[in-house]
């Protein structure tokens, strides 16, 4: 091996030779261990990029990330050999450079990482139809086989499925069927049962609509120039520094700038507190309902609309129902209301700073002072993430965060605002100024109308039974009930569930019992490695076409990237997979993927539309004349279009790669969210029953109770957490703790985008994945910063260096999620720290994912201690 990369070096085989000969011989080269990136970007490659060789390619950065930049790729004879961010124009705050993160700068080892899957494989021990030897699965040995083989073997195993036992007896969790393109070979097969995973947005998924915020909670803040208005910004259980590299906290820091003061709520002074040098009021993870009961409380008994105003009166007469017993809405079937809940009218309890301080662990002080800060003359822009909202009974924590920002009147007006602080818009909401086009393909809807509950989902393939809760999100509660349910095949595609879903123990032993498992995948994550087929997909690098997450982001812009190289060994894209197999499941391939991606592309791109300079309208962006057409072609197949007038080029759009719109002050593109509303509620509604903020919301109640798992009130209320911190003790009254005494979450980390860039060695050596712990529980237990500690629960077991801080609440633990699983089996214990090892596969009130209200015991480890993860193996296939 050594002598191929001499070779390389002395440049006496071209770079596409390498490629090949290693395409051919890669196993080796691994195990040899030459390196960690089949292309590496080294002394060899310096000589092609310094001498201007090759060409810079905008290139996408696809992964589900938190938000989205620019970035290019040198490409010399099919390799990159550099990447690069946005220098396309000088930066400003008005026109900022949208500079990429370290994992997007990393994108070369993912495509180009020598554990890349090369061709399709099969497990050594799987039989067709029976599964062979289920108990290796995630143990066995892999074998190469051929596109056709694997193709008609996955055709085989879906086609008995249906026929024994009917289209429900298909896994695929997803994200919807729309996400992919591979899906509608199998919705035209008569569809699969799919998962309701309320992840990204927690409780949101339920209440944000018909409460009257946006649906999701998403997307609802003001924009980045409004930002700057702002006296105060609270960034509540809200992390962009780690969870939206990019842009957002460079706004955050020039709000800073204008003369914003920044608080941070949560466990944790993260990243972005420490950015901006926030004040920390420290709560407990699932307890925030409490902490904002508390604080409407405070406002409640200190307001004094001469002495000390603090609550808009007017904006609660005006703008929400349910606050007093004088504004109920129409539909109220409960007569109870939010304020006399807060006074102790109900349950003889006050929801005193002192109630909730036992709860919380927010100093009572600190409780005063932040209901002071709410009050109606300041102007608040509160940004909270959806981590509070993952958790297991919080429910009410849209509500109640909803409720206190109306009582403080911070909606729909200039520096005033409550919204989504997380994701591609964080920090800058607003409909797009750029709106992408359609891609013209069609979406075959699935048939199939079973759907599991994210938490449920592997104790419903184990037990064949299932809580069937999803259809309550569109208010269809006629059909929710327990159901029977009988899986036989699961399918992996853009999803990595095993790693992502509560419950991995369970998660691997419903693999085990299932008669068939197949993955798409890059590498071979925890998914893959269960399965008995692993099918190999082109990175987006790969691939001339769009991209789910296109159109999603920061509203300024909307990128163009192009496709970088050729794709890579037998690496297919999904719908090149989705057709092949359509075909062997006997479905119309034409109907069902009537155009090529290229084609889906070219319609995305030529229906983009901009706003106009009025900020009135749309137009369309791009200009593309017969001769754009002919190029198009030329480069990638027979398209079809028609010439068009706009504002910019196709050649230089594509070569620019974005289009961003330069801001100003008072230019004409900015945006207030729900300004018209508070201006004019009668005549500009909101999508709740009474078009109003519902603080009583009686549809709330209705929905989420029938589905079982609760008897939540239609206000706010505080309903202690499943494994949440009062379940951390075996004695409450006493304050004696249990078996399981620290409370965990799941930061989302910089080193990844979930479970992906996770096997890329330089964001290994750049962020290495402890355990964060507070300075006292490492004292009381003797762990140093370094130690290697083992966290247990009776869920799993799992190992990690601890990293020991004073910026975590004592009792209080963060393990970054979406390692890869490195689970010993003799012991039970992964090493890579899964979260969802530990994470209990169970829910409550909406089927939340409740990844952040999790009990675990932590000890110094006495065994060997872990080394660094970047040293470990990389994880390549032998064929
Ligand atoms: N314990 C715990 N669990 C959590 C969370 C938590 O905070 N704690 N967070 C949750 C949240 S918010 C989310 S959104 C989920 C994410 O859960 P998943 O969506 O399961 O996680 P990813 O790792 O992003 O998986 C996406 C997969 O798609 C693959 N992929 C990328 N591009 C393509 C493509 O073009 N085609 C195909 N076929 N595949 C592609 C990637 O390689 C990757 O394997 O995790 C959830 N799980
Ligand atoms: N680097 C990176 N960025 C990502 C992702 C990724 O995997 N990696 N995933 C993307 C996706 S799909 C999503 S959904 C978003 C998630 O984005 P976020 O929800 O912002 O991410 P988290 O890191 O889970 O949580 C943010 C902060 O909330 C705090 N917190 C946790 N629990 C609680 C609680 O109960 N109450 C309060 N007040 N605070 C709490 C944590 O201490 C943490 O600092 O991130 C996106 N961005
Ligand atoms: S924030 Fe996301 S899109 Fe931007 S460079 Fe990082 S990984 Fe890529
Ligand atoms: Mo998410």
């Amino acid at each position: 091996m050594a002598n191929l990369f001499q070779k390389i070096s002395e440049k006496q085989i071209s770079r596409r030779t390498f490629l090949a000969a290693t395409a051919a011989g890669t196993a080796s080269l691994a195990l040899a261990g030459c390196g960690t990136a089949l292309a590496p970007v080294g002394a060899n490659y310096d000589a092609a990029a310094i001498n201007g060789e090759g060409q810079w390619i905008p290139a996408a950065c696809w992964f589900n990330c938190g938000y989205k930049c620019y970035n290019a790729a040198l490409v010399v004879d099919n390799v990159v050999v550099r990447q690069k961010t946005d220098d396309t124009h000088p930066d400003s705050f008005n026109n900022p450079q949208l500079r990429g993160c370290l994992r997007g700068r990393a994108q070369q080892q993912q495509a180009f990482g020598v554990d890349r899957i090369k061709y399709p494989m099969k497990r050594k021990h799987w039989e067709p139809l029976t599964g062979g030897d289920k108990s290796l699965r995630g143990k066995d040995e892999w074998v190469r086989i051929s596109w056709d083989e694997a193709l008609d073997y996955v055709a085989a195993e879906l086609k008995s499925a249906k026929e024994k036992y009917g289209n429900s007896s298909i896994l695929m969790p997803t994200w919807g069927d729309n996400f992919c393109d591979f899906y509608n070979a199998i919705n035209g097969f008569g569809g699969y049962t799919t998962v309701q995973d309320t992840s990204s947005v927690g409780t949101y998924l339920h209440v944000s609509g018909i409460l009257g915020i946006l649906p999701a909670g998403m997307n609802d803040a003001n924009d980045r120039l409004d930002l700057l208005k702002s006296e105060t910004i609270v960034l509540y259980g809200c992390n962009p520094a780690w969870a939206s590299a990019g842009l957002p906290s460079y706004n955050l820091v020039h709000a800073k700038e204008a003369g914003a003061k920044f608080i941070y709520v949560g466990p944790s002074y993260n990243e972005t507190a420490n950015l901006v040098d926030a004040k920390w009021i420290q709560v407990r993870p699932g307890t925030d309902t409490a902490f904002l009961l508390s604080i409407a409380y405070v406002m409640v008994t200190e307001d004094d609309p001469l002495s000390n105003p603090i609550i808009d009166w007017d904006f609660l007469n005006r703008c929400t129902v349910g606050f007093d017993a004088e504004h109920m809405p129409a539909d109220a079937a409960l007569n109870e209301n939010f304020k006399d809940y807060i006074l102790g009218k109900y349950d003889n309890q006050p929801k005193t700073p002192e109630w909730a301080s036992e709860i919380c662990g927010t100093p009572v002080q600190d409780i005063v002072w932040y209901a002071k800060e709410m009050r109606k003359d300041k102007k608040v822009t509160v940004l909270h993430a959806s981590a509070p909202a993952r958790c297991n009974n919080a429910d009410d924590f849209p509500q109640i965060l909803m409720t206190v920002a109306a009582m403080g009147g911070h909606f729909g007006k200039p520096g005033h605002a409550c919204g989504s602080g997380q994701y591609y818009q964080s920090t800058n909401c607003g409909p797009n100024l750029v709106m992408m086009g359609a891609s013209g393909a069609p979406v075959i809807p699935n048939p199939c109308t079973d759907i599991i509950t994210g938490p449920e989902l592997w104790d419903a393939v184990l037990s064949g039974k299932y809580n069937r809760t999803g259809p309550a999100l569109w208010g269809d509660l006629a059909s929710v009930g327990p159901k029977d349910i009988d899986i036989h095949v699961i399918i992996h595609s853009w999803r990595n569930s095993l790693q992502t879903t509560q419950g991995i123990k369970k998660g691997i032993e419903a693999h085990r019992k299932v008669d068939f498992v197949v993955s798409c995948a890059y590498s071979l994550n925890a998914s893959a490695q269960y399965s008995d087929i692993v099918l190999p997909i082109v990175t987006q690098w790969e691939r001339q076409s769009s991209y789910f997450y296109l159109g999603f982001y920061n509203r300024d812009v909307q990128f163009f990237p192009s496709k970088v190289v050729e794709p890579l060994y037998e690496a297919k894209s999904d719908q090149w997979i989705g057709i092949e197999l359509g075909k062997r499941l006997g479905i119309d391939v034409s109907q069902a993927y009537p155009l090529t991606e290229e084609q889906q592309y070219l319609n995305i791109i030529a229906g983009t539309t901009v706003i106009n300079k009025e900020g009135t309208d749309y137009e369309t962006l791009v200009t593309i004349t017969e001769e754009d057409l002919a190029w198009w072609a030329s480069k990638y197949g027979k398209t079809d279009g028609k010439p068009q007038q706009g504002r910019i080029g196709l050649k230089e759009l594509m070569e620019q790669g974005k289009y961003q719109i330069e801001r100003h002050e008072g230019d004409n593109f900015g945006n207030i969210t729900y300004e018209a509303f508070v201006k004019d509620p009668k005549n500009n509604p909101l999508g709740s029953k009474s078009g109003k903020f519902e603080i009583y919301c009686q549809t709330k109640a209705d929905r989420i109770n029938a589905m079982g798992r609760s008897t939540l009130k239609p206000y706010p209320s505080y309903i202690q957490p499943l494994n949440g911190y009062e379940q951390s003790f075996k004695d409450w009254g006493k304050k004696i703790k249990g078996d399981y005494p620290y409370q965990v979450t799941n930061p989302h980390y910089l080193r990844r985008a979930h479970t992906g860039f996770d096997y890329l060695p330089w964001l290994r050596e750049a962020m290495p994945n402890p355990v964060f712990i507070s300075a006292l529980d490492a004292e009381e237990k003797g762990i140093k910063d370094g130690d290697t500690v083992l966290l247990t629960n009776p869920h799993g077991k799992v190992l990690r260096q601890a990293s020991v801080s004073q910026r975590l609440m004592p009792g209080y633990i963060e393990l970054p999620h979406g390692t890869w699983l490195e689970l010993d089996e003799a012991t039970g214990i992964d090493k890579s720290g899964s979260d969802n090892y530990l994470c209990a596969p169970i829910t409550s009130g909406q089927g939340v994912s409740g990844y952040n209200t999790q009990l675990v015991n932590m000890e110094k480890y006495d065994g060997a201690p872990l080394t660094p993860d970047h040293l470990w193996p990389m994880r390549v296939v032998k064929l």
